[in-house]
């Protein structure tokens, strides 16, 4: 391993080993970790801890860590400590089984928050001290400042705010992420100011991350690439969903209402955003642009299709091909990708300014438009809200998706009334499924409720979804949104039992 991406000499002389730096984390200390769905996440100092707390744990001490990121990581972190059961609090945002596991178990406190919130939340001690930032970074320049890894996530905030900080200096990293970043702050109410960003490709601060080299208790060298990334092609569902996307988009440049170019991109992470990518490049939209939090194989192949000039995020998350192809071709990609903050990225104020388009998927959805994007049947919690309720209430255009059915059929995505809410019916304009779109925009809620029935729901479930609303509409207590209320969760039980809904 070279040494020469440590170009600092007093940050050099403190390079340990990985279980050596692991041994400055104490049981009970809050851990700002960096790392954003899977990608700049530190790679051999989480397993180390691991190590650790097993060893612990055969003494018979508790040793137990909070651990706050930029969203999920990849089972070297999440997984590991999940396994040993070292994680005494998660935050902000997961999507490992084993730290799923745990959370469901109980095992684990999940605070589950917007992702552009989640650095102000511990900047005023919600979680108490940050007592250690363990930081992926690609370099450190002679003058101690930091290139950045793939992810920017929260890790100026943890750099600045922890007591001690650990450094993975992470060989696998191109080099050339040099001068991809944009790092900029913002200070906390009363000293806020408006953030002076009115193109998704603006740069506004500087490329690298700061940090005091006092603070900096150990640098490990590592040589390990950020998890591959799944890339499915999209399926049929996926397909058909994109498709309607795209008929709606061209319906809103044909009146008007969006320009030719469309505005700013946000898409969520999966199957589907990766088929609205594919629809894209296909499409009749040039010059597009995204601001948005994670850039995925799809926007990696419209970037270089020459479809998307440009892309703001926080993270890359790639599969392997698609980081090869980076690496390969970064020089190119480095004039069209900023890599922000989330702070940044999924920051409402500038989400309302820009006017993004909003796509995110979801697990259900109530006749309503309230949207469940996080807990399977109420109580059990998938991933998390992550950055969708950042994006959705500010958008120009919030648009979710999601396959009409689930669990091989059993289950209907389209329900009398969500089983948990994560954005109400007032942050969501248009809901699609594989059957169609519905266009909720200037709807009162019963006019939304039929339109998403006879549009989104699958035909084997509108019958009873009708007949609910029907029936509702001539008992429930109020004519504006009429529900039965001792039957609405009715379908959630019959999925518990593990019957049809
Ligand atoms: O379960 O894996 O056990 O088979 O949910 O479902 O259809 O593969 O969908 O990968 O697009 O994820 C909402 C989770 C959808 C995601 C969610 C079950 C289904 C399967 C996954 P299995 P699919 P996707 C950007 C923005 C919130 C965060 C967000 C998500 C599993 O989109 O986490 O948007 N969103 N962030 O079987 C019970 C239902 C179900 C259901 C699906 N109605 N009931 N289970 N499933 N629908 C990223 C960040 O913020 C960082």
């Amino acid at each position: 391993m070279s040494e020469s991406r440590i170009l600092n000499a007093a940050l050099r002389g403190k390079v340990v080993s990985a279980d050596e730096a692991a041994a400055f984390i104490k049981p009970g200390d809050n851990v700002g970790v960096s790392g954003f769905t899977g990608s700049g996440h530190p790679k051999e100092v989480p397993q180390a801890l691991a190590r650790l707390i097993t060893a612990a744990s055969e003494r018979g001490e508790t040793f137990r860590v909070g651990i706050l990121t930029g969203a999920s990581t990849a089972p070297e972190l999440d997984g590991e400590l999940s396994k040993v059961n070292g994680v005494s609090l998660r935050m902000p945002f997961q999507s490992d089984p084993d730290c799923r596991n745990r959370i469901n178990a109980g095992d684990a406190w999940y605070t589950d928050v917007h992702l552009s919130q989640s650095a102000q939340n511990v900047a005023w001690g919600h979680y108490g001290k940050l007592n250690v930032a363990l930081i992926e970074v690609t370099a450190i320049l002679e003058d101690g400042r930091l290139v950045p890894s793939s992810s920017v996530g929260n890790n100026p905030t943890w750099l600045e705010l922890a007591d001690k900080v650990i450094l993975e200096v992470n060989a696998s990293m191109p080099a050339q992420f040099e001068g991809m970043h944009d790092i900029y702050t913002v200070a906390l109410p009363p000293h806020r100011k408006p953030i002076p960003l009115v193109k998704s490709d603006d740069r506004i601060g500087e490329p690298y991350l700061r940090v005091d080299p006092n603070k900096v208790v150990a640098v490990v060298e590592t040589n390990c690439l950020d998890r591959d990334n799944p890339f499915k092609a999209p399926d049929e569902d996926s397909r058909k969903i994109a498709g309607h996307i795209l008929e709606f988009l061209q319906h809103e440049v044909k009146k008007g209402r969006i320009p030719a170019d469309l505005l700013p991109l946000q898409s969520g992470v999966g199957n589907i955003a990766n088929a609205v990518m594919a629809g894209l490049i296909d499409g009749p939209f040039n010059n597009l642009t995204a601001y948005t939090e994670v850039l995925q194989d799809g926007m990696l192949d419209m970037l270089r299709s020459g479809k998307l000039v440009h892309a703001s995020s926080t993270a890359v998350s790639l599969s392997r091909k698609a980081f090869d192809d980076l690496v390969a071709n970064i020089d190119e990609y480095r004039k069209h990708i900023i890599l922000r903050p989330q702070e940044i990225s999924n920051h409402p104020e500038i989400a309302r300014r820009l006017g993004v388009i909003a796509m995110n998927g979801i697990l259900e959805a109530d006749i309503y438009g309230n949207i469940n994007s996080t807990h399977v049947l109420g109580s059990k919690m998938m991933n998390g809200i992550g950055g969708s309720g950042d994006f959705a209430r500010s958008a120009y255009l919030s648009i979710f998706m999601t396959p009409s059915l689930a669990k091989g059929g059993a289950l209907s995505c389209i329900v009398p009334m969500v089983s948990h809410v994560d954005h109400t019916e007032h942050d969501v304009q248009v809901l699609v499924t594989e059957h169609g779109l519905a266009d909720l925009r200037g709807l009162a809620p019963r006019q939304r409720a039929k339109l998403i029935i006879e549009n989104c729901a699958d035909p084997k479930f509108r019958p009873a979804l009708t007949d609910y609303i029907t029936r509702a509409g001539k008992t429930a207590n109020g004519q504006q949104t009429p529900h039965l209320l001792g039957e609405a969760f009715d379908w959630h039980l019959r999925a518990l039992r593990g019957e049809s809904m």
